[in-house]
Order: structure tokens, then C-alpha cells, then sequence
């Protein structure tokens, strides 16, 4: 058995929501380096068309779309646009996310439904999309881009918890009623990965000390370290491949061990 042509993506179309940059461009570049074609999508038609100017930089041929991921008539064109332009989708991830750091107490319902939106409602919505070609295929890989708040709680983060700690059983529940049909839908937990999603949890203090939050994630990780969007391009290529197709409802945590750590003593 050629154990490394399992990792291979060669002939694999992939959409990769939200991968305008961050972690989403990550496995959209680590996928095209595995042989998938990889198509995007992203929320502006600026933010496109850099997402692509960084793409061909990268000598990447990435599809790239403007499409809500909340909007379901949206995203069931997206699907039948990618479908005549490249191909039925082989491997989805439900990457797009946001995050609202606001107390709950002083939280707008409004504030909390769009989070819940686009972190839950959307996976569901853009999966229901995808599989039906997954099953005319007779294969598919869905990877839900979860969190470590899929398992903790903190302070300003309940809508984003509760969004990723559904994601997480949104993911066992795809897996659940899809396996069958020989899909794998597995999910991603990055721990605290150094994006613009984080930028405000590592900005300098004005007289030139790191961010508190930046300190205590750095004593949190066993890793002693943030993690980078390209720490997770090894493990997304394995749960989009053939290497994975016995691995199912399962959340890898990648995460520098944080979730397995009691923190150093101050
Ligand atoms: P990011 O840098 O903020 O990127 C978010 C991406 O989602 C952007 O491409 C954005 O598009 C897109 N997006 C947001 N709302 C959208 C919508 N309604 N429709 C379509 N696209 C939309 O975030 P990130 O740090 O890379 O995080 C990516 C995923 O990983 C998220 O699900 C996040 O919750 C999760 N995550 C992040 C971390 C971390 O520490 N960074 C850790 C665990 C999990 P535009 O460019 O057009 O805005
Ligand atoms: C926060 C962070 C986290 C990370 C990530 C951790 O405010 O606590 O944004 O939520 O984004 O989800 O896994």
C-alpha cells in the first residue's frame, strides 16, 4: 500500500468557506499542494479579489466566490455555480466564522443570533447543500472548523461557545446520518491560532508589554506559543483524505496541548 498517495487530494474538488485569509487560506494552500482544485468564497468582492492576488502569488488556481454563507438560496447557487464551472464538490469546510466579545449581559438577542448564524446555522445550510453531490459521487469529506470553545467557556464569548459546541454535534450528527453513504464529517478544534480573529487578544500594550490575554494564553499552552493558520494545514489534508476514511464524528484538537493542560503556576 502506497500509505503517502492516501494523503493525496489529486482529482478532489474542495470548497473552503471563508478562506479570504486566516486559517481558511491555510488549507485552501495546503489542499491545492495535496492536487485539489479549491474553490472560496468570502463575504466581499474586495476581499476576493486579494484573497486571489495572494492565491496566484502563492501559485495557487483558486475559484473564488462572493456568497453569504447564511444566505441558503446564496449558497445553493454557489454550489450549482461550482458544479458547472469546476466540478460536484469531494471535500467541503465550513470554515467562515465570526466572533463577538461582548458580556453576555450586555449582549443584543440580535448580536447573539448572528453569531449563531454564521458559526452554526451556516454549516448546516451550506452542508445541506453539499451532500446530495456527495452522495451522487459516493464519497464525501466535510470538516467543520470548530474550537476549543466547542469545550470551554469564557468571559464575552457565549454566542461563539454556543455556536462551536453545536458545530460539534452538528459534526456527530452529519457523520451519524451520512456515514453511510461513505461521508466522513469530522471537525477541527484550533486552539488560539494568530489571525485578525485574534489580533485584538495580542495588541501591544501602550507602553510596549504584550496584551494580558496574550500572556495568559502563552502560560495556557504547553506549546508556549500562538498557534500559526499553517499548524493546521497537515492535519485538515488527513481529514480530507483517503487516509481518514475510517475516522468519523471525531474533533481533532489542534492546539498546542491547551486543552490538556492546567496552566503553568503564575
Ligand atoms: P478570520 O481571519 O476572521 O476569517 C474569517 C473568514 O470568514 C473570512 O474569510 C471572512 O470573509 C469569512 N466570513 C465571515 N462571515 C462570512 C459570511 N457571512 N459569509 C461568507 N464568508 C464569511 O477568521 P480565522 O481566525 O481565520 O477563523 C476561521 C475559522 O476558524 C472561524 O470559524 C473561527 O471561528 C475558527 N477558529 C479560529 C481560531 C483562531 O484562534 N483564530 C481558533 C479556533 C477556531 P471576509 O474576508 O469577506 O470578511
Ligand atoms: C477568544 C478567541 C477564541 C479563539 C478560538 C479558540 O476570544 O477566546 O477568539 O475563541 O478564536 O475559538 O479555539
Amino acid at each position: 500500500m502506497d500509505i503517502l498517495k492516501s494523503f493525496s487530494l489529486e482529482g478532489k474538488v474542495a470548497l473552503i468557506t471563508g478562506a479570504s485569509h486566516g486559517i481558511g487560506m491555510a488549507i485552501a494552500n495546503a489542499f491545492a499542494a495535496a492536487g485539489a482544485t479549491v474553490c472560496f468564497n468570502c463575504s466581499s468582492e474586495s476581499s476576493k479579489v486579494r484573497a486571489l492576488e495572494a492565491y496566484k502569488a502563492n501559485g495557487v488556481d483558486a475559484h473564488g466566490y462572493v456568497c453569504d454563507v447564511c444566505d441558503e438560496e446564496a449558497v445553493k447557487a454557489l454550489v450549482a455555480q461550482i458544479k458547472e464551472e469546476v466540478g460536484i464538490i469531494d471535500i467541503l469546510v465550513n470554515n467562515a466564522g465570526i466572533i463577538k466579545r461582548i458580556p453576555m449581559l450586555d449582549m443584543s438577542a440580535e448580536d447573539f443570533r448572528k453569531v449563531i448564524d454564521v458559526d452554526l446555522n451556516a454549516p448546516f445550510i451550506v452542508s445541506k447543500a453539499v451532500i446530495p453531490g456527495m452522495i451522487e459521487k459516493g464519497h464525501g469529506k466535510i470538516i467543520n472548523i470548530c474550537s476549543m470553545m466547542s469545550e470551554l467557556g469564557r468571559e464575552t464569548v457565549s454566542a461563539y461557545a454556543a455556536a462551536k459546541g453545536g458545530l460539534k454535534m452538528l459534526t456527530r450528527n452529519i457523520c451519524s446520518e451520512y456515514g453511510e453513504y461513505n461521508i466522513q464529517c469530522n471537525g477541527i478544534g484550533p486552539g488560539y491560532i494568530a489571525t485578525s480573529q485574534t489580533a485584538p487578544l495580542r495588541e501591544r500594550q501602550p507602553d510596549g508589554s504584550r496584551h494580558p490575554f496574550d500572556q495568559f494564553i502563552i502560560a495556557k499552552t504547553p506549546a508556549a506559543r500562538w498557534g500559526e493558520a499553517e499548524d493546521l494545514m497537515g492535519p485538515a489534508v488527513f481529514l480530507a483524505s483517503d487516509a481518514s476514511n475510517f475516522v468519523n464524528g471525531h474533533v481533532l484538537y489542534v492546539d498546542g496541548g491547551i486543552l490538556a493542560y492546567i496552566g503553568k503556576q503564575p
